[in-house]
């Protein structure tokens, strides 16, 4: 299974083609806006976010609501395309100052250019609304296995979040009605109160958030090749996210510190003969495999580069030194970057999915889960 994706940010719309999903998959175009919605939430979005109403087109691979094993072709229109058309009849200016920490200047010089809009249209966060819209159609396959994703966001700036200690799911789903993205109601004030700060000072901020997968079967991925390793695939996905410049697999940083015997999850059985472990360090992921317990990953994410505050720069045209200019932009997008995360763990998921249960259809996948359930 692959997915790719086009569209700029202010052309007409984004799309994206998902080749080899199975056929028979319900396909809920509800759903997919549901994920889009979440998507533009957030405190510390910008003022594209209240002109965008992100809605999916689907467009092949689809006959009544149902995939038909052809390649799944979607759209999603950018409203502000009109805006910008109108602004480029009139003759847009070349943008030759470069903004530290953005695409602008590495991808002017690879391509060739004089003019960093090419490259910032392409490079705009805005392209992974497209990635959400392909990761709620793998969370329909994975929801048709009981595999289920939630986030949260446990840092913005240096405003850290102090988890209630209560089940994943409970903090997904208080993480899905903060306006941060944030459980821990004392730390959602003050991280508030930070993209607000930020934004009065003219700046930008970053920060951490999680993703956990819960009921992936043990055996997704494989040891025997690099490539195949669940772990690399994973932080791969996340590390895709613009901004986005670390993972962490389970509480991995804090493991470094420690002893072997004090980090590594002890095997039980339980009452019933089954296989339990009572600590879960790993996070769901040991030899490149998932093990059956939660997978938990964490990605932190670097401020955002377009800033009302000027950076130092250069301009490319005079050769002078220069500010770098601004128009538009969000102070904090963490929180839809933790949605974007979902959306690429779960389509990592699926992929291994896939790959451990093979076939053409949904009947064809379950059947082989049902034996592997059975005999594995
Ligand atoms: C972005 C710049 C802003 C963001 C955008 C990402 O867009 P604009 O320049 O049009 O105001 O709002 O994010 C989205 C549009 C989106 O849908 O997430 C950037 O430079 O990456």
């Amino acid at each position: 299974m692959r997915f790719l994706t086009g569209g700029e940010s202010h052309g007409p719309c984004l799309t994206a083609i998902i080749d080899g999903l199975p056929a028979g998959l319900p396909v809920d175009p509800d759903a997919i806006d549901a994920e889009l919605a979440r998507r533009q939430h957030g405190h510390g979005r910008g003022g594209r976010m209240a002109i965008e109403a992100d809605r999916v087109r689907i467009l092949g691979g689809v006959l009544d609501g149902r995939s038909i094993g052809a390649p799944v072709v979607l759209q999603i229109e950018n409203r502000d395309w009109a805006n910008w058309e109108a602004l480029r009849s009139r003759g847009l200016p070349a943008v030759t100052v470069p903004r530290p920490g953005h695409a602008d200047y590495a991808g002017l010089r690879k391509y060739g250019l004089s003019d960093t809009r090419p490259v910032l249209e392409r490079a705009s966060a805005r392209e992974t609304a497209a990635r959400v819209a392909v990761g709620a159609i793998a969370k329909c396959l994975l929801g048709e296995f009981d595999i289920t994703l939630g986030s949260l966001v446990t840092a913005i700036g240096s405003i850290e979040a102090d988890l209630p200690d209560q089940p994943w799911t409970t903090l997904a789903a208080r993480a899905d009605g903060s306006p941060v993205r944030c459980p821990d109601p004392e730390a959602e004030q003050r991280m508030v109160a930070e993209i607000d700060a930020a934004r009065d000072a003219g700046d930008s901020l970053g920060g951490v958030f999680s993703v956990t997968a819960m009921g992936v079967p043990i055996g997704l991925g494989s040891h025997v090749q690099w490539d195949r390793r669940l772990d690399a695939r994973l932080a791969a996905a996340l590390v895709s996210i613009p901004g986005v410049k670390g993972v962490e697999i389970g509480p991995a940083w804090r493991n470094a510190a420690r002893r072997g015997t004090q980090v590594h999850d002890a095997f039980r059985w339980d009452e019933s003969g089954h296989v339990f472990r009572p600590t879960s360090r790993a996070g769901g992921l040991e030899g490149g495999m998932s093990n059956a317990e939660p997978i938990v990953l964490r990605a932190a994410m670097k401020p955002i580069p377009t800033t009302r505050t000027p950076q130092e720069s250069i301009d490319l045209s005079t050769h002078l030194p220069a500010r770098t200019a601004y128009q538009r932009s969000d102070v904090c997008a963490v929180p839809s970057a933790a949605i974007v995360g979902e959306s690429m763990v779960a389509w990592t998921l699926a992929e291994a999915l896939r790959d451990k249960l093979g076939g053409d259809s949904l009947g064809e996948m379950k059947a082989h889960w049902v034996s592997w359930r059975q005999h594995g």
